[in-house]
């Protein structure tokens, strides 16, 4: 058995400026991940530009989606065709540089014994830079919110910048997952904590985008605020957890401080 295969799901909505930077940051850190820019008919040409990239670049893959229908979409999209290719780990980070490239080789190593493994910024040593105290109040206050009703150790529940293994999203029922948006991100770790799945997490720093603006509004906010109420009563994966617990055997602890923390429902 060799390296598992990655890919790395990069979701674009207007990155001109960003993709062809982060695609050489991602090879710097990971020479032998493939990646996998899922476009959603970015006016300012992004998906034109990744084509481009990907004549000369056989382990750069290209999703064209018709039009802008949300990052959840656009994840599941990306998810579908990693399982249908056979990768072992399917990955995904945003693509403005928020997610920096140089956490991936960490994440990658606490995948050898997690199942799904999250860039934290909220365990010690990850944090956010630049960031006033308004949206610091939002994504923290989010995350106990969601980590509250949701009755889960995990501290960043909203962040995207992940590692699934395959069997994960073979078994979280992917045609089922309505949220997009950070709604999107707290219902796939929810569910795969539900299923059983061992969940760590590594710390990030994450920084504000390096150019271009925001796709996210108060809408994608609110969206969440609901959709953990109706997660919370969902039958989904209800005892499925310990029906799995047996089969991995126990949660073998990650090393001492910074570094992968179970959070087990
Ligand atoms: N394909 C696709 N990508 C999107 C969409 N919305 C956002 N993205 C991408 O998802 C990542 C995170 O979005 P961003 O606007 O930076 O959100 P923020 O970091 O929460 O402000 C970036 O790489 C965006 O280009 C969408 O509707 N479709
Ligand atoms: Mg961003």
């Amino acid at each position: 058995m060799g390296e598992p295969r990655a890919i790395i799901c990069l979701p674009t909505y207007e990155e001109r400026e960003n993709l062809e930077p982060m695609v050489a940051a991602i090879h710097a850190q990971l020479p032998a991940a493939e990646i996998l820019v899922v476009d959603d008919n970015s006016p300012d040409g992004t998906g034109v530009l990744a084509d481009q990239l990907a004549t000369r670049d056989i382990s750069l893959h290209v999703l064209h989606r018709p039009g802008k229908q949300g990052l959840g979409r656009a994840y599941l999209a990306a998810f579908a065709w990693a399982l249908e290719r056979r990768y072992d780990l399917v990955l995904e980070m945003d693509a403005d540089f928020s997610h920096d490239p140089r956490h991936l080789p960490s994440i990658l190593r606490a995948a050898r014994d997690a199942d799904v493994v999250l860039g934290s910024r909220y365990v010690p040593g990850g944090r956010t830079v630049d960031w006033g105290l308004a949206r610091k109040l939002v994504s923290r206050g989010g995350s106990l919110y969601a980590r509250t009703i949701l009755g889960l150790r995990v501290r960043d529940l909203t962040g995207g910048f992940k590692c699934f293994r395959r069997e994960v999203l073979e078994a979280v029922d992917l045609p089922s997952v309505a949220s997009t948006g950070y709604a999107f991100q707290i219902e796939l770790t929810f569910r795969a904590i539900r299923l059983g799945f061992r969940v760590v997490e590594v710390p990030i720093v994450f920084a504000d985008r390096r150019v271009g603006r925001s796709k996210m509004s108060r809408g994608i906010v609110a969206e969440a605020m609901r959709n953990v109420w109706a997660m919370r009563f969902s039958p989904f994966g209800r005892g499925a957890a310990a029906a799995r617990r047996p089969t991995r055997g126990p949660a073998t602890p990650g090393p001492a401080t910074p570094g992968p923390r179970p959070s087990r429902a």
